[in-house]
């Protein structure tokens, strides 16, 4: 059945929601997977297979989905030979060294002889050859924190997005190995039939995704100070102006980037942009 695509996601987790939600805004239509395993989509030629992410490199590289959404960190820990299409920009963390609060730290050497609590034994092992240390690496599937208080290591890797787990337990961390988000994969070749459902999937993605880091803005402004304004908001191709029923006066509507948002108002402001409107948009083609 070359005919439809298969993805992998995660069942329960951090990433399932978003997952389902981000292929709901590529306009696909899907049961749940609470209780079932698979879901067939009845207006997209996708099936979709609730898996646990570990899994799931797996289950791609072996044929039983084509491609999936897990994070980067369990695709390099799983070290198969696997394609990312495209970052998915969620589920943001580091996978870090942390000891106890009270050791002192000056660099990697710290780890020489210890034993070192992780899930991610293979990105530690190649994190440790790299500063040719000789360390004692414990893997443990769940709760690595807690390893150090209870006496099973002296330090931990593990994954760290907001540092309170960390925190809670006593520990600090000191090396940051590998940052991590949310990626579409594939595996290495697929059927000719496969790649297209592919490449509209990602035209939708990538809809969805620019959406995501724009905004759409509406601001007021006098003739006369229309040209800085529009040299400050490019827009897609250059914005729209619209004359205001005040004369002298028109609407200028454009596009802007969500990581500039803040800095880019200021200036708006100062070039004498006012009324100032900033709306989330649904999808964007370029
Ligand atoms: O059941 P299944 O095997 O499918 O799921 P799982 O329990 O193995 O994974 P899950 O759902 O916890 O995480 C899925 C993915 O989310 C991870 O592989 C990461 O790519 C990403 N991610 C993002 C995180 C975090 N943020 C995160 N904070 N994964 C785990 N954590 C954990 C971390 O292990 C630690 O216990 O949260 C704690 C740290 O969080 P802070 O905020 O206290 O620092
Ligand atoms: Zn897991």
């Amino acid at each position: 059945m070359n005919n439809r695509l298969k993805i992998a996601i995660q069942k329960s987790g951090r990433l399932s929601e978003q997952s389902k939600k981000l292929l709901r805004d590529c306009g696909i239509r899907f049961s749940n997977g609470k209780q079932a395993l698979i879901a067939s989509s009845g207006n997209f030629p996708l099936d979709l297979l609730y898996l646990r992410d570990d899994d799931i490199p797996r289950y791609v590289e072996d044929g039983t989905a084509d491609i999936g959404i897990l994070g980067e960190n369990v695709l390099i820990e799983s070290a198969l030979p696997l394609r990312t299409v495209r970052k998915l920009g969620f589920a943001r963390c580091r996978l870090s060294l942390a000891i106890p609060k009270s050791e002192n730290y000056n660099d990697p050497a710290f780890f020489e002889g210890r034993k070192i609590a992780t899930s991610y034994p293979k990105i530690l092992t190649n994190f440790l050859n790299d500063k040719g240390i000789n360390a004692n690496i414990h893997r443990i599937s769940g709760s690595v924190e807690i390893a150090p208080n209870i006496g099973l290591a002296d330090a931990v890797c593990d994954i760290v997005s907001s540092g309170s787990t960390l925190f809670s337990n006593g520990l600090k961390e000191v090396e940051r190995i590998l940052e991590s988000e949310a990626i579409l994969i594939a595996r290495d070749r697929l059927p000719a039939e496969k790649e297209v459902i592919l490449e509209s999937l990602l035209f939708r993605l990538e809809s969805v995704l620019q959406a995501q880091a724009n905004k759409y803005v509406v601001l007021n402004a006098p003739n006369d100070k229309l040209e800085s304004i529009s040299n400050i908001l490019p827009g897609m191709r250059s914005p729209t102006v619209v004359p205001l029923a005040e004369k002298g006066w028109s609407a200028l509507h454009s596009v802007l980037p969500e990581n500039l948002f803040w800095n880019l108002i200021d200036e708006l402001r100062q070039a004498g942009a006012e009324g100032i409107l900033v709306m989330p948009i649904e999808k964007m083609i370029r």
